[in-house]
């Protein structure tokens, strides 16, 4: 397995974390996303989208989009599992992944971002007015949900870790970058401090990956 991986990235964030807790060791290659290595023709070749991460499997299959990647392991490498194993259980995990990884993730992404600023010619303070709208308006309607559903455990769903898990974690440091107060969502900060006690999590993180900076 080989991942196309930069530190700051939360999406590949998400699946470093899925590769740590099923145990899989995956060759690193790095692509600068400040320096925009995302849209160099070798990376475009890979994945026209110029997003990361990739994955590229032992067979030279390139993977793209995270969760797709995830749950290509959680089906190539089914234990120990990232979903739950009753549908009505895997919907909710789906469901708030996605509340993440289709409804925060996107609108704050590194192009979105220097659209408005490079483009439509916002000043900074409105964009970082953008970011946190769209951030503190998707995690406060998760906090809601995770506090009030009983399914709701030691992680977002339950007592194991999830895909739920795997994506919230890398979204609250993203919220930190731009000094959102995580705190003030009290149980998504629970979840958060029980998860990164986990090693798959915590050697997961931004700050411990070779290309941090
Ligand atoms: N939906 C995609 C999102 C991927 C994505 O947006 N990746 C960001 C980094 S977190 C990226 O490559 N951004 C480059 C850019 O905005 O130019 C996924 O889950 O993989």
């Amino acid at each position: 397995l080989k991942l196309f991986d930069y530190f700051r990235s939360s999406a590949a964030y998400r699946v470093r974390i899925a590769l740590n807790f099923k145990g899989l060791a995956a060759e690193r290659a790095y692509v600068h996303l400040r320096k925009g290595e995302q849209m160099s023709v070798e990376y475009l070749a890979r994945n026209p989208q110029g997003l990361i991460p990739a994955l590229e499997t032992d067979e030279h299959a390139v993977l793209t989009q995270s969760l797709a990647i995830i749950e290509w392991l959680e089906e190539t490498y089914p234990q120990p599992a990232l979903l739950p194993r009753a549908a009505l259980d895997r919907a909710r995990v789906r469901a708030i992944a996605l509340s993440i990884a289709c409804d925060i993730h996107p609108i704050d992404n590194l192009r979105v971002l220097n659209y408005l600023t490079r483009t439509l010619g916002v000043t900074d303070a409105a964009k970082d007015a953008w970011y946190e709208h769209w951030c503190t308006l998707g995690l406060g309607a998760l906090e809601t949900q995770l506090a009030r559903e009983s399914a709701t455990g030691r992680f977002c769903h339950g007592d194991q870790p999830t895909l739920a898990d795997v994506c919230l974690v890398p979204q609250l440091a993203n919220a930190r970058r731009v000094s959102i107060d995580v705190a003030s969502y009290p149980t998504l900060a629970r979840i958060e401090s029980v998860c990164i006690a986990l090693p798959a999590f915590a050697d997961a993180a931004p700050a411990k990956q070779a290309d941090a900076e």
